[in-house]
């Protein structure tokens, strides 16, 4: 997994090229970076349709080919044999090979950006679905076992830190192999001799206590490295390094605590969109972005809608910024989630989402169907197995949606936090305190009386450099005031456990959705695509720091 830490030191990564080759019918282009979004070839830049992508690498023996991001649906085969399907823009998904032949191999990735039938979560939205291959793809050298996937959990038992950690390792051969699984944590080492019959997968627990180690949390963002091993005839054959930290969220009457203190949200929504890159944004755009959303004081990132590339939830576990992490979604009617794919789907990106970011102690929620049909019987129906579903994966972190039904709503009692998006003075004349008192309300009649209540969204549009005496709409002043309005009101209520604003930066929507969006870019952003401050930007910086409570 492509990671801003060393992940493997024994574990081999066979080198990619940068470049790949591109084909796209009837399209003059024929070369493409990757990571990269199709888009950012002038001649592709509203592209919707089929590209092939081709790329060769050295390699023998059992590999592992890794993908952390394909927008959004990948055919994928090596020296012209298929090897998988993949549906989802922001999930990894990984393929083993065994055995390959010596010498050089050809890696084909057929994707499609279009609306596609059976691409039920991708429709035309107020954000852009790109198409590439967009976030790292890792090509990995493995020999007789490997591990598969660590999970590791926190917990506090008689004031004492103690760790969880599950090993899932797999062997790849016909015969049984006797290993030693090893785990290094916070100057413990851990040993476990473990018998693996032929093609055997096995998942090895170590539970232990872990008495000096520092609490994780955001204003002290200690992580450790937790090294996991496995030897074989005194050899080490394999290794997975992750980074942890040790921290409990949990829900308290109407508060969140981490690690049993209180916590109040200050923070941004934010797509990963990036000007001429999309979505495939480089790192150091990442880093701008959270050194960008660290200054303006706020501790809190909600990743709209989708789950984000791993390397940004690694800069907010070192940077003690806390994620609410979703699954891909955006406002689907009933129609929508009664596509005969759709439950499927949506539960392969929650799968994705838990199952490769369970480590991440910046991660404090999980969250699901953005603005969706939560308000018909069939509509609860889903939000239930999913979020139960959500529950099976990690029964430890919360679990919250985004609601804009409001009266309508019948799945608050389903979450353990309330949330609610709302546009005092924008999409609606209300004010913000009216539309407190009538959250307050309708989480109260509807099932989520008592939980903590989070706004998941608020904000105001201003196209970057319009600037007006009349505080018109649109213009950087009209933002400023109504984000000033919202936030002080929000912040000084005791009932609300904080706001996460709509949005940090500006993004590309689709064509479709132009009509209401100037340049076709969602511009409630407190900085534009270029990540230029708009006047609303200082003001939050004042807003958040003056609310330290
Ligand atoms: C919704 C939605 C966001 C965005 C926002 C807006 O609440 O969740 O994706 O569309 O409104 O700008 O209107």
């Amino acid at each position: 997994m492509a990671r801003i830490f060393t992940q493997h030191r024994v574990r081999k990564s066979i080198p990619l090229a940068e470049m790949w080759d591109l084909n796209i019918e009837g399209v003059d282009v024929d070369r493409i970076p990757v990571p990269c979004c199709i888009e950012t070839n002038p001649k592709l830049i509203s592209y919707k349709g089929k590209a092939m992508l081709k790329t060769e690498f050295e390699a023998k023996g059992n590999i592992r080919i890794e993908f952390s991001g394909v927008s959004h649906t990948a055919l994928v085969s090596l020296d012209g044999k298929l090897i998988g399907k993949h549906y989802g823009a922001y999930g990894s998904f990984d393929y083993i090979l065994k055995e390959q032949e010596s010498g050089s191999h050809e890696l084909q990735v057929e994707i499609d950006n279009s609306f596609h039938e059976e691409a039920s979560l991708n429709r035309p939205n107020d954000y852009y679905s790109y198409g590439g291959i967009t976030r790292p793809v890792v090509v990995e050298k493995l020999d007789a076992v490997y591990i598969r996937q660590i999970h590791f959990l926190p917990y506090m038992k008689e004031q004492k830190w103690c760790g969880n950690i599950k090993a899932a390792i797999v062997n790849l051969t016909k015969q049984s192999q006797v290993t030693t699984v090893e785990v290094e944590l916070a100057g413990q080492i851990l040993q476990k001799e473990v018998l693996l019959q032929p093609d055997e997968e096995k998942e090895i627990v170590f539970e232990q206590e872990f008495a000096t180690v520092e609490a994780y949390g955001p204003k002290n963002p200690k992580l450790y490295m937790m090294n996991v091993t496995i030897m074989m005839n005194g050899k080490i054959i394999d290794d997975y390094i992750d980074r942890i930290g040790f921290k409990e969220v949990s829900v308290e009457g109407q508060d969140i605590l981490i690690n049993g203190e209180k916590i109040i949200i200050k923070g941004f929504n934010r797509h990963e969109d990036y000007a001429d890159y999309g979505c495939a944004v480089p790192l150091q755009a990442m880093y701008l972005d959270i050194e960008l959303i660290k200054n303006m004081g706020a501790n809190c990132i909600r990743t709209s809608h989708y789950p984000n590339d791993e390397r940004f939830l690694d800069l907010c576990d070192e940077n003690g910024i806390l994620v609410w992490e979703e699954a891909h979604a955006r406002s689907l009617p009933e129609e929508a989630m009664r596509h005969p794919l759709f439950m499927e789907q949506e539960k392969l990106s929650i799968y994705e989402m838990i199952k490769n970011h369970y480590n991440h102690p910046s991660i404090f929620v999980w969250g699901l169907l953005n603005e969706s049909c939560d308000y018909t019987e069939f509509g609860r129906q889903c939000y239930k197995e999913l979020i139960e579903y959500i529950k099976s994966l990690d029964n430890i972190r919360p679990v919250t949606y985004a609601a804009c039904n409001y009266d309508q709503e019948v799945c608050f009692d389903l979450v353990d936090i309330v949330s609610l998006n709302m546009y005092p003075g924008w999409y609606t004349d209300k004010t913000t305190d009216e539309f407190l008192v009538d959250a307050v309300r309708w989480a109260e009649s509807q099932g989520g009386a008592g939980k903590p209540m989070l706004v998941s969204e608020v904000g105001a549009g201003a196209i970057y450099g319009f600037r007006d005496r009349t505080h018109a709409k649109w213009s950087e002043e009209r933002q400023e005031e109504l984000l000033t309005q919202q936030l002080e009101s929000i912040l000084d209520s005791s009932r609300f456990s904080g706001v996460i604003i709509w949005q940090f930066c500006d993004c590309r929507v689709d064509t479709e959705w132009a009509n209401v969006r100037p340049k076709t870019q969602n511009n409630k952003g407190v900085v534009d695509c270029y990540r230029r401050e708009k006047l609303a930007y200082r003001k939050v910086k004042e807003i958040f720091e003056q609310h330290d409570r």
